[in-house]
Formats: C-alpha cells, structure tokens, sequence
C-alpha cells in the first residue's frame, strides 16, 4: 500500500506526508492492548484490543479455554474494564480469605472497581456488571463491540490503571471450602460464577490495524485506519480532490 502511495506523489510529496504523519495518526485514535492471562488456575487465555478516538472505543477481544458450560448450558462469563486502583491483576497473596480462589472483591486491591461492562448488547455500566444474559459465553468466544466510555474509564486508561477481567470459573477446579462458597458480588451465585478467570492490564499498544477474525494480522497486514489518514491528509494537501478518489479506489482495492 504505501509502496503504491509512493509510486503516486512526487517526491516532495513523500516529504509533506512525513510532515503529516504525527497528526494523522492522532486523528486515527490511540490503540491499546491486553493480553489476557489465567488466574484463579482458570488455564484460560486471551487478547483484548481497542482503538480510542475521544471517547469512542472500538473494541475487540478473544478469550478461549474458559469454563465452557454452566448449569447444562453455555457459560456466561462477565467481563468488565476495571480501574482506578494499582492497574495490576492480583498476585495469589490477594486471597485474604485463604480459600484458594482470589474472589472479584479480594481483587480490587490491585485492579479495581468496575468501571465498565464490555456486555453483549445494551447497557455498558457498572449496573450492568453482573447481568448474564449480556456477558461472553462459553469457553471460547471472540468479542466486537462499539461503545461509548464513561469519564472514569478514560481517566483509569490515560492513567495506566485500566484492567481487563474475565470472569467465571470452573466449579470443579475449586477447593472443597471454596466450592461451597456463596458469590461476593451475586449471593445467588456459587463463588466460582463470579470469581476472575483471566485478567490483563490495558497497555497503549504500536498496532496500526485492528484484528479482523478472518484476517491474519501479521507485519503485512494493511495497516487500515493509520494510512487512510495519511491518504487523507496527503490528497488534501498535494492531490487534486479526483486523484483524491483515485487513491482511495486503489486503497479499496488492495484491502
Ligand atoms: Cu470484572
């Protein structure tokens, strides 16, 4: 792609991109990244990805090894953005209660309350935290959703203090005492319902594409929103608003 750019604009035009490279990719959005990683023994990994332009996120995320079923049917694993406090996921030592499971409140030390639920469909607050019928289900799923971010969240992710957490553990996996343990976010619930399963610090990440599911997302990859700014700004400055178009068919064509 930018070999085909470079071939299109004259020489002067490579040097006014580079000019306008920096704002460009402001204009894109800063990306972020987790990765995702078993605690709890869970064995469960993943990946978390979101593009930020203000306070849009565009977010994706792979989760796979997680507690597949739960009552005969498919496991329903919340998720949350949590922040505000060490922007950590905890270390054994946080389970006070010495029960063998690090429980969502035991947690909190390290990566706080729930800012925001990356839930299936409506509601993304805190409120909606603990509603099964929008969380991820199953033992592996992937995630792609667009949604709007409240205040605390940007401030936790501009400051470093973002987490990822998936919850749900498999009861089977738990100590006898823990087994028998009651929810500390849902009574109703077993302990393990709730408990974290995978957790991943949120992290400013050097990725210029988004993952696509059905896409590989190597070094060769089109590298989407980044260089259709910098088409943008370079037709805008350089090209004519026709060669404008006739870039961006060509950018069409090659994704
Ligand atoms: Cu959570």
């Amino acid at each position: 792609m930018k070999k085909s750019l470079l071939l299109t604009l004259a020489p002067a035009a490579a040097l006014c991109l580079a000019a306008v490279a920096a704002p460009a990719h402001a204009d894109s959005g800063t990306s972020y990244q987790a990765t995702l990683s078993s605690i709890n023994g869970s064995g469960a990994s993943g990946t978390f990805w979101m593009t930020l332009n203000g306070s849009t996120a565009t977010i994706k995320e792979r989760v796979s090894g997680l507690a597949p079923t739960f009552s005969g049917a498919a496991y329903p694993h919340v998720q949350h953005i949590h922040g505000g406090a060490m922007g950590t996921c905890p270390a054994a030592s946080a389970d006070t209660s010495g029960d063998g499971v690090i429980s969502t409140t035991e947690g909190a030390a390290a990566y706080g309350a729930v800012l925001t639920t990356l839930s299936t469909s409506g509601d993304t607050s805190p409120a909606a935290a603990t509603n099964l019928k929008t969380a991820g289900m199953g033992g592996s799923y992937n995630y792609s959703r667009t949604i709007t971010l409240d205040a605390k969240t940007l401030s936790a992710i501009k400051g470093g203090t973002a987490v990822v957490v998936v919850h749900g553990l498999n009861p089977s996996t738990l100590s006898a005492t823990a087994q028998a343990e009651k929810s500390d976010l849902v009574p109703s619930l077993p302990l393990a319902a709730t408990s974290p399963a995978v957790c991943g610090k949120v992290v400013v990440s050097q990725m210029t594409s988004m993952p696509d599911g059905s896409v590989a997302t190597g070094g060769g990859s089109t590298s989407g929103l980044q260089d259709e700014g910098l088409l943008a700004a370079g037709g805008a400055m350089l090209l004519g608003a026709g060669a404008l178009v006739g870039a961006r068919r060509r950018f069409a064509a090659q994704r």
